[in-house]
């Protein structure tokens, strides 16, 4: 079955369906945004301050300047800076969140929370220089977040985690002068850098990004990810399913989508009440059916083995299955759209975050103090929902796909017997000819996830091996790439070290944040050799980004070493001297750079050629 709008067979007939019944979706309205701005689309529009809206002549012509004088290099710089500072933000807020319910779980304050990884935990606080000699965990785990809470301010002056590092990329970042201070004052800097008349040079500019980014990946994000593992467990080896058809004809659907595994954990906990189990059955139906969606759903798939109903473009057409009780939500990602679409079914789109609310969603205020008693509340408004399903309008696409998840670094590790030396020597050997980090979203511009299959197809069978995270990893698990039998897809020198550990060709790193473990990946790689990550036959891509997070996390990529190319043009080829920088010169100071190719087939051979001169450096 072939579609125009996606390569996901699931999401076809919901498609079909929603255009039947005149419910438009991201795809529609994509469509009615045709033609998109041309000065937006080159990033030469400038919104930032009340002289304008100002924008600059494409051609050369008049005006060649804002009513602030501007130019379109500052403009386009300004632009860029603005839109990262939003996805470190994002990144790295939803990190301190995490910090914060670790920090009441240390003081007792969060009861249903526990340590689940207390070797993570001591590892961690050992790094962080505690000493741990024989405190009790909940003083080791209240003296790590102090620590890491400190980080995002001023005080300290430094951030823990840049020391994983290897020592050639903490000099490059000391010679360039953008190693963070703190991740929010970065933050907050970037948005100072960004009003009128502060910083007006784009290289000054740039480099504040690549400094804001740093502080997301082996900040903010890192933070996010070690965290989430010493309160809810370190992922390891999962297997489930995925798709649209993961929910329930017969039981009650409860969509987690979102970004934040604090209330999803608790909610998943919440579904096993007996209770609640108990009015299940009164209102008709056979249990409670958790999904995830996007990286709540990566979360709890990762953590939990909680099947996974689909990515970014997945989420209105969940709703449009008819059979969604609830659909709660958490933050980042979450289309303002799905209230009003949920008023053609009996769907409930349940908000929890201060911070994200939605028109037409019913809110319930989530606190670490009382997450599990506001997490029962909510699967129980679901399951009284059940009764209003309308069984004649559900509408349930068949066959999920298995999957194989939780490839956490330390569960690659000890698949690999405990070290990267089997990785190092596979790559040496030439069975592996590098490694490839495919990550990021949807976006209607590109066919839905044919740039992330396509791209981690065409690398497989050229014998690299691929980790994904995000969209991106539910994407390649919608096309069985994230299952052991996928090895009749790779080169026969991947295939021989994948079945030999009896793994996927296509390993699952988790969320966005975990974005972060590959760069712990990379640093342990790197470290083994002893060079930098910049010297290693590894890349990164983005095929189908759309999200200011997005943006960070290509730039912390490319500031680690990792040569990077996005699917999606990014608002910057107004100003050449800017496309020149990021895409060229960026490589003198950084020895990385990024690249823009929308054919995923045509990023592939990019990315071999890549891989080779990498190679053929190395000696190798
Ligand atoms: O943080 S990949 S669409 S869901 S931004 Fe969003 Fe992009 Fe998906 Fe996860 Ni990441």
């Amino acid at each position: 079955m072939k579609h125009e709008k996606t390569l996901d067979t699931q999401a076809i007939p919901l498609i079909k369906r929603a255009q039947e019944q005149g419910i438009t979706t991201a795809w529609e309205r994509y469509e009615k945004q045709l033609p998109q701005c041309g000065y937006g689309q080159l990033g030469i529009c400038c919104t930032l301050c009340a002289l304008g809206p100002c924008r600059i002549d494409p051609f050369g012509e008049s005006p060649q300047r804002g009513v602030c004088g501007a130019d379109r290099d500052t403009i386009v710089a300004r632009n860029l800076l603005q839109m990262l500072a939003a996805g470190a933000a994002a990144h790295s807020d939803h990190g301190r969140e995490v910090v914060e319910v670790a920090f009441k779980t240390a003081q007792g304050k969060a009861e249903k929370y526990k340590i689940t990884d207390s070797e993570k935990l001591k590892r961690v606080a050992k790094e962080y220089g505690i000493k741990l000699e024989d405190k009790k965990e909940a003083d080791l785990l209240k003296e790590l977040c102090i620590s890491m809470m400190e980080e995002f301010g001023t005080i300290k002056e430094e951030l823990q985690f840049l020391k994983r590092a290897p020592k050639k990329r903490l000099e490059i970042w000391q010679n360039l002068d953008v190693i963070p201070r703190g991740i929010d004052r970065e933050i907050v800097e970037a948005m100072h850098r960004v009003h009128m008349g502060v910083d007006n040079h784009y290289t000054s500019i740039l480099l504040h990004g690549i400094r804001t980014a740093i502080a997301d990946g082996w900040g903010g994000s890192m933070i996010a990810t070690e965290m989430s593992d010493i309160l809810f467990g370190t992922p390891s080896i999962k297997e489930t399913e995925v798709g649209l058809s993961t929910l329930k004809e017969d039981e009650v659907n409860i969509v987690l989508h979102g970004h934040n595994p604090v209330l999803s954990e608790q909610i998943v906990m919440a579904a096993e009440d007996k209770e609640i189990l108990e009015l299940a059955k009164q209102k008709g139906a056979n249990g409670i059916n958790i999904v995830g969606m996007c990286c709540t759903g990566n979360e709890i798939l990762m953590r939990q083995g909680i099947p996974i109903a689909g990515n970014m473009l997945n989420q209105e057409l969940a709703i449009i299955t008819g059979a969604v009780e609830a659909m709660v939500v958490d933050y980042q990602c979450i289309f303002p759209s799905l209230s009003e679409i949920a008023k053609c079914f009996h769907t409930k789109i349940i908000t929890t975050s201060e911070k994200a609310k939605f028109n037409g969603a019913i809110h319930y205020q989530f606190h670490p103090e009382n997450a599990y008693e506001v997490a029962k509340q909510i699967v129980k408004v679901a399951v009284e929902n059940f009764p209003n399903r309308k069984k004649d309008r559900v509408l349930i696409p068949d066959r999920p796909q298995r999957l194989m998840a939780g490839f956490s670094v330390e569960t690659i590790l000890s698949a690999l017997g405990g070290s990267v030396k089997p990785i190092v020597e596979a790559i040496t050997s030439g069975k592996i000819k590098g490694a490839v980090g495919i990550v990021g979203c949807n976006n209607p511009k590109i066919k839905h996830d044919y740039g992330h299959i396509t791209l981690a197809k065409e690398l497989i069978k050229r014998d690299v091996l691929v980790v994904v995270t995000g969209c991106s990893a539910i994407a390649c698990a919608k096309e069985g790439l994230l299952t052991p039998e996928a090895a009749s897809l790779a080169g026969d020198g991947l295939r021989s070290v994948i079945e030999a550990l009896k793994i996927p060709p296509v390993l699952h790193m988790g969320s966005c944040v975990d974005c972060s473990r590959i760069l712990v990946l990379l640093a342990a790689i790197a470290n083994e050799i002893g060079v930098d990550i910049s010297d290693l036959p590894v890349a990164g891509a983005a095929p189908e980004w759309y999200s200011q997070k997005a943006v960070s996390i290509g730039s912390y990529f490319v500031a680690s070493g990792v040569f990077t190319v996005l699917g999606v043009a990014p608002r910057i080829f107004g100003s050449k001297k800017v496309t020149e920088l990021l895409a060229e010169k960026l490589e003198e100071v950084l020895k990385a750079k990024f690249a823009v190719e929308p054919d995923p087939v045509k990023a592939a051979a990019l990315i071999m050629d890549h891989i080779n001169s990498k190679r053929k450096s190395l000696g190798i």
